[in-house]
């Protein structure tokens, strides 16, 4: 890897020093001012750009959940799904973590991620077209499915994909209740104006290992204790149906399921066609296009109700 003369252009440097570092974000969150069209409210696209996230709380209807959920159940129990390398298993447990390009696995899924309620969402905030950066479903299982720690996707996807800028957002939608103390999302509330540089050097197909236990691409303690101290945490605690559109940026993780309680979700990545990827800006190779497309086939919209 040899990026040494990028970093003095690149307004996100990460993984290129011994140092870490909290810099100030250098891009909008909502984008063209928040005057394109969509199914957000003034409050929610105010909501959106001070905290990096807003939530839904009926995203989905009681009968689309049931529906969705029978889809997941469908694709983790099939073996040629299981088998393909799309799927992720836990590190210890070898149960289902996540599986990706779900919405290339399931015409359903394809139908949602292009309902406004979803890329209607996305163009809104990131100011035009968009396509799908990365699709996957997660599943925590009871009795330990295991957490993801502290980090922002945008970093990983900077370093590790080659975004320039975080003009990406992140939908996820619960398929089952989240509670506090069944692993739900955390986020640092307002921790998306601000860049956590990390230190370390992305190794060799860190995907493979990232996607199960992510360790490079964590920010240190020191950074993290300020940013907890200055935005505080938020739990997205919310019904089957509900989702978080959050902000590519925004520090956040999940703990670790022991509760007898399985939480599952389905996870959409939109990117604004204006932020094509290049190469990684600190990885030897980018990862494959099923973990972050490079192809930018705009998302078409779909009016609210062709689900199901
Ligand atoms: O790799 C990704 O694209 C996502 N997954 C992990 C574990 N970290 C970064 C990002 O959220
Ligand atoms: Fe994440």
């Amino acid at each position: 890897m040899n990026r040494a003369f990028t970093v003095l252009d690149d307004r996100y440097p990460t993984r290129v020093s011994d140092l870490p570092a909290l810099l100030d974000r250098a891009d909008p969150t909502v984008w063209a001012d928040g005057r394109l069209p969509g199914p957000l409210s003034a409050d929610e696209l105010a909501a959106h750009d001070r905290d990096g996230f807003h939530t839904v709380a009926d995203l989905l209807a009681p009968d689309e959940v049931r529906g969705f959920a029978a889809e997941l159940d469908r694709l983790a129990t099939d073996p040629a799904v299981l088998a393909d390398e799309r799927t992720i298993v836990e590190k210890t447990s070898r149960e289902v973590r996540s599986i990706f390009e779900v919405h290339r696995l399931s015409e359903a899924v394809a139908e949602l991620v292009a309902d406004d309620r979803l890329a209607g969402r996305a163009r809104q905030l990131l100011g035009g077209d968009v396509y799908v950066h990365q699709s996957r479903i997660n599943y925590k299982p009871g009795f330990g499915g295991g957490g993801f720690y502290w980090h922002s996707d945008f970093e990983t996807w900077h370093a590790e994909d080659g975004m320039p800028a975080p003009r990406a957002v992140s939908i996820s939608i619960a398929l089952t209740e989240n509670f506090a103390h069944n692993g739900c999302l955390m986020i640092m509330p307002g921790s998306h104006r601000t860049f956590a540089s990390c230190v370390g050097e992305t190794p060799d197909e860190h995907y493979k290992q990232s996607l199960r236990e992510q360790q490079i691409g964590t920010p240190d303690r020191r950074s993290l204790r300020m940013l907890a101290d200055r935005y505080g945490i938020a739990m997205m605690t919310g019904a089957a149906g509900s989702a978080t559109v959050f902000d590519s940026n925004c520090m956040h993780g999940s703990a670790e399921n022991i509760t007898p309680y399985p939480r599952s979700n389905i996870f959409v990545v939109f990117n604004s066609v204006d932020n094509a990827l290049q190469a990684p800006f600190a990885a030897a190779r980018p990862r494959p296009e099923h973990v972050a497309a490079r192809e930018r086939t705009p998302v078409v919209g779909r009016p609210t109700g062709g689900v199901r």
